[in-house]
């Protein structure tokens, strides 16, 4: 077993942002509640064999009526800010149609039920939940939807703007789009690379021209988005293998990052890609390119590549190294990879306050006799995470907060209930939440000695 490291809360500053992450559509279920309307998740749930165990988010944790002891659990728990995302669904109903109050409502009792607990509410504006009927119009494929988009973060920004000063435009933009429209993986469930760039910049474009409306409507703002990143490994020191790495960093980590600093598309990977490259507007790359208040890194694991000429377009392929730790969903468990992605970010881009907006472990999780649940791999996993953490600050990268994924077990996209990354267990029978080891790790992690 690996040593466990001596990580404190006092190892970080006093003003360190310390949250939970969770987001609209794997929790809240009441999927037809309020006037909501189906997303694109409600539409792919219903393909057969889209999600592992047949399921779907019409119940989930049924957060949209439990939230007050949500936020209690998470209070307990002694974080100062919790990370949720809105549901467009909820809030526009139709195209062009105007703001649902009771999804505004909701938002709004949520966002009071945070301040009311001390908790920092740190909204997500898309997390993958699009409106069914914007996808029948082509989705985010579709240019218009930068402007549905745009309305509608117009629409939550001036509800909640005095309230609610921290946004992040878009979760993951590389999964919105490569699970979404490459893989398939995801919601709408295309397998095309073209589609899937058309819709990075799209996501990105709206993402740009979301920041100055965010600004004009929320007093003392704070604007990020929220990239999945990836330490890379080649899988040897073959010149082959050492340029497969390139092109797939190119894909995954700088096709999103360089855009944002104003570096625009990376050159390496618009040659190798050519033929799919996206349809683009002057000044797309401006918008894209606007500052930013901070960058959200959701970090789970690293990845070892290698060259395979025969997958088009990157002719790279992910190599499972049978050597490694990992946790139950088969993700390889490097906290190193967290201190290396933070110190290249530092030194390749411009600088930047950064947040770890999602970081967290899934694994089997089982109540004991006594009722509990000793998830000693994820506490473990938090702590050697968390001192990674200490030490890339150490090695001066501005962190500034970091929020664990997620606060309660809940609807894992493809992987239906099957996957659980909660630091509360729940039980989807009966919705019993009961906190796991972790979770009391983390309150006692957090404890302030008086
Ligand atoms: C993130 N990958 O998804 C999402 O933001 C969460 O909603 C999700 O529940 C969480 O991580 C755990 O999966 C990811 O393939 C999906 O690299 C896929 C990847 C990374 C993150």
């Amino acid at each position: 077993a690996v040593p466990l490291p001596n990580v404190t809360r006092m190892d970080f500053p006093s003003n360190f942002v310390w949250g939970c992450s969770t987001s609209s559509f794997q929790i809240e279920g009441a999927a037809l509640t309020d006037g909501r309307v189906p997303s694109i998740w409600d539409t792919f749930c219903a393909k057969p064999g889209a999600i592992r165990d047949g399921s779907d988010g019409s119940v989930a944790c049924d957060h949209y009526h439990r939230w007050p002891e949500d936020l209690d659990i998470a209070k307990q728990l002694g974080v100062n800010a919790y990370r949720f995302s809105i549901a467009w669904p909820r809030i526009i109903t139709e195209p062009g149609g105007v703001p649902n109050q009771q999804g505004l409502d909701f938002y709004s009792r949520l966002v009071d039920g945070m301040l009311e607990r001390g908790l920092q509410p740190w909204a997500t504006l898309y997390h993958w939940d699009l409106p069914q009927y914007l996808q029948n119009l082509g989705g985010w494929e579709n240019r218009s939807t930068i402007d549905a988009y745009l309305s509608y973060v117009d629409v939550m920004t001036r509800h909640l703007g005095d309230r609610v000063k921290h946004w992040i435009t878009h979760n993951e933009p590389w999964c919105t789009a490569m699970h979404g429209n490459w893989d398939g993986m995801h919601a709408p469930g295309k397998k095309d690379f073209k589609v899937a760039l058309q819709v990075a910049h799209h996501v990105m474009v709206s993402h740009g021209l979301a920041a100055p409306i965010i600004r004009a409507n929320v007093t003392e703002s704070s604007v990020g988005i929220a990239l999945s990143l990836h330490p890379l490994r080649a899988a040897s020191k073959n010149e082959e293998d050492q340029e497969a790495m390139q092109r797939h960093d190119g894909l995954r980590n700088r096709w999103f990052l360089d855009p944002l600093f104003g570096l625009g598309y990376p050159l390496d990977i618009q040659a190798h890609c050519a033929e799919y490259l996206p349809e683009m507007l002057p000044g797309d790359m401006d918008a894209i390119a606007v500052p930013i208040d901070f960058l959200g890194v959701n970090y789970y694991f690293p990845e070892t590549i290698s060259a395979a000429p025969q997958n088009p377009p990157l002719h790279t392929e992910l190599k499972l190294l049978a050597d490694r730790e990992r946790t139950g969903f088969g993700w390889e468990v490097a906290p190193d990879g967290m201190q290396e992605l933070l110190c290249r970010i530092k030194q390749d881009y411009p600088s930047i306050p950064i947040y770890l907006t999602e970081n967290g472990s899934s694994y089997d999780d089982h109540l004991d006799q006594d009722g509990q649940i000793q998830d000693t791999s994820r506490r473990n996993y938090f702590i050697r995470h968390l001192d990674a953490l200490k030490q890339a600050r150490q090695s001066g990268v501005d962190v500034r907060g970091y929020f664990a994924w997620s606060l309660i077990d809940n609807f894992e996209w493809a992987e239906g209930y099957l996957r659980r990354f909660g630091m509360v267990y729940v039980d989807f029978a009966t919705q019993v939440r009961t906190i796991k080891q972790s979770g009391y790790w983390f309150r006692d992690f957090l404890q302030l000695k008086k």
